[in-house]
């Protein structure tokens, strides 16, 4: 197939489930010989972006890195699945500009999934330690997320399962990219 590589940036609150996702998706994507490959906060604020925290500033450069980062992943062939909270709207239109200035394929996922649904979930425990005040700043209770606007899907992801999401987001690319 004459395929060239794009990036898919999953964007949603913290525990929406983006990064069970990403990791289904690029399991699905490598066991059919498409080389893919996730960068997430995990993988990229522990090297690159170590220097940054949570205010707005360093979420804008973050996000503004990682784009970077995925174009290069994406001009090598990859499928490269960012998943960030990236809670601005402009922050997530420069990930993509960055991308359609050089040609390359830009898909924003918004993984939907209400406050109260990762709150209930809350598998880190982060969203009880901002509701005491313990972490300030957090998403969804003291910092904006802005919805997207235009996303090019959207996963409603409490009435689906990660199996049914990954299908959802295999279609798109197969419409699009991997023919
Ligand atoms: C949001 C925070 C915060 C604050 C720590 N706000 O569920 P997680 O743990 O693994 O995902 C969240 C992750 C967010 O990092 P990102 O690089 O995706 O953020 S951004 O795109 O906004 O730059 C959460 C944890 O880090 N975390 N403090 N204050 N999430």
């Amino acid at each position: 197939h004459g395929f060239r590589g794009c990036t898919i940036w999953f964007t949603g609150l913290s525990g929406a489930g983006k990064t069970s996702i990403a990791f289904e998706l690029e399991a699905c994507l490598v066991s059919k010989g498409i080389p893919a490959y996730g960068l997430d906060g995990d993988n990229m604020r522990t090297g690159l972006n170590k220097n940054l925290g949570f205010s707005k500033e360093d979420r804008v450069e973050n996000i503004r890195r990682v784009a970077e980062v995925a174009k290069l992943f994406a001009d090598g062939g990859h499928v490269c699945l960012c998943s960030f909270v990236s809670p601005f709207a402009e922050d997530r239109n420069l990930a993509r500009e960055i991308h359609s200035s050089s040609d390359l394929p830009f898909f924003e996922v918004f993984v939907d999934t209400p406050l109260e649904v990762c709150e209930g979930r809350d598998i880190k425990g982060l969203y009880r330690k901002a509701r005491s005040g313990l972490i300030k700043g957090f998403t969804g209770i003291d910092q904006e997320y802005e919805e997207p606007e235009m996303p090019d899907l959207v996963l409603k992801t409490v009435n689906l399962t990660i199996e049914e999401c990954t299908t959802q987001v295999m279609e798109m690319l197969e419409e699009n990219v991997l023919h």
